[in-house]
């Protein structure tokens, strides 16, 4: 059968963009693999590790069952010089599946819809450049309205944190977070380093997603400035191609 999917690019290190257009011409090489639209690049601030990243999605028609798909990209990325150097770590191409269909796939090698990619900006602004209608499965969302919801300034975020364990995170956050970023609730008490982080981050009403943070505020601090960022971040659409390359 055939199904629609959505990949996202990234990368950060070498000639990303070049990179990513020959994985792309590979993996439309495969009979059972037609690429249909690629979004513009965005530079964005990194998730992880210092520096930058270079951004985009594509759209890709097959044939292929969900795992065939992902051993297609995994190769690309193995031929593209990726190197698994560990969770985060630098890279000259990560392809992520984000949406195949709108299927729900929780296997030990994939789950679909990709987890984190509702609260990216440098996922869903791509994505929605070239498939804001397809819909998140598990949400009901499209994708323009998941972006929509991360751009409300400032941003409501829920955060069920013990209190004393929240305002250490609190104050470990970078300024630039704090000021776009309004805590609307918090509980404290009987839970004591309860570790659930709750985004509301919503306008429409659906169940809110949960970010769960580790326990030692130090991480915590950590991963909840990753999600921020992730959420915050504005990237940048590089419409000249050939310019910074
Ligand atoms: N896997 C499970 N589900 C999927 C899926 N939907 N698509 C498994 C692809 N792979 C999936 O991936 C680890 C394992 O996830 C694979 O074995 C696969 O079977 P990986 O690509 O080997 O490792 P990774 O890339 O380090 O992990 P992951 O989870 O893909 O990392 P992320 O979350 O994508 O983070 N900052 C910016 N600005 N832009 C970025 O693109 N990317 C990362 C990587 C960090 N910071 C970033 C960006
Ligand atoms: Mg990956």
């Amino acid at each position: 059968m055939m199904t629609i999917a959505l990949i996202a690019l990234g990368g950060n290190q070498g000639d990303v963009r070049r990179t990513a257009e020959s994985a792309l011409a590979q993996i439309g090489q495969h009979p059972a693999i037609t690429v249909q639209r690629v979004s513009a690049w965005y530079s964005t601030e990194s998730i992880g590790s210092a520096g930058r990243y270079w951004n985009a999605a594509a759209v890709v028609r097959t044939t292929l069952e969900p795992l065939e798909l992902l051993d297609q990209l995994q190769q690309a990325e193995l031929d593209h010089g990726r190197v698994r150097a560990g969770h985060w770590a630098p890279r000259t191409l990560d392809l992520d599946l984000v949406l195949y269909g709108e299927r729900v796939i929780n296997h030990p090698r994939l789950i679909v819809p990709h987890p984190l990619a509702w609260r990216r900006r440098f996922v869903l602004d791509p994505a929605v450049e070239i498939a804001g209608d397809f819909v998140h499965p598990i949400s009901q969302c499209t994708l323009q309205q998941l972006l929509q919801r991360l751009m409300v300034r400032p941003l409501v975020v829920g955060v069920d944190l013990d209190q004393a364990l929240w305002r250490v995170v609190w104050s470990q956050l970078p300024s630039t977070l704090r000021a776009e970023a309004e805590v609307v609730s918090s509980v404290s008490g009987e839970k004591a380093r309860e570790v659930v982080v709750t985004f509301v981050a919503s306008n429409h009403g659906e169940r809110p997603f949960t970010v769960v943070v580790p326990a030692d505020s130090s991480l915590a601090a950590r991963s909840v400035a990753d999600t921020l960022t992730a959420m915050l971040d504005c990237p940048i659409e590089i419409l000249d191609e050939s310019a910074d390359r």
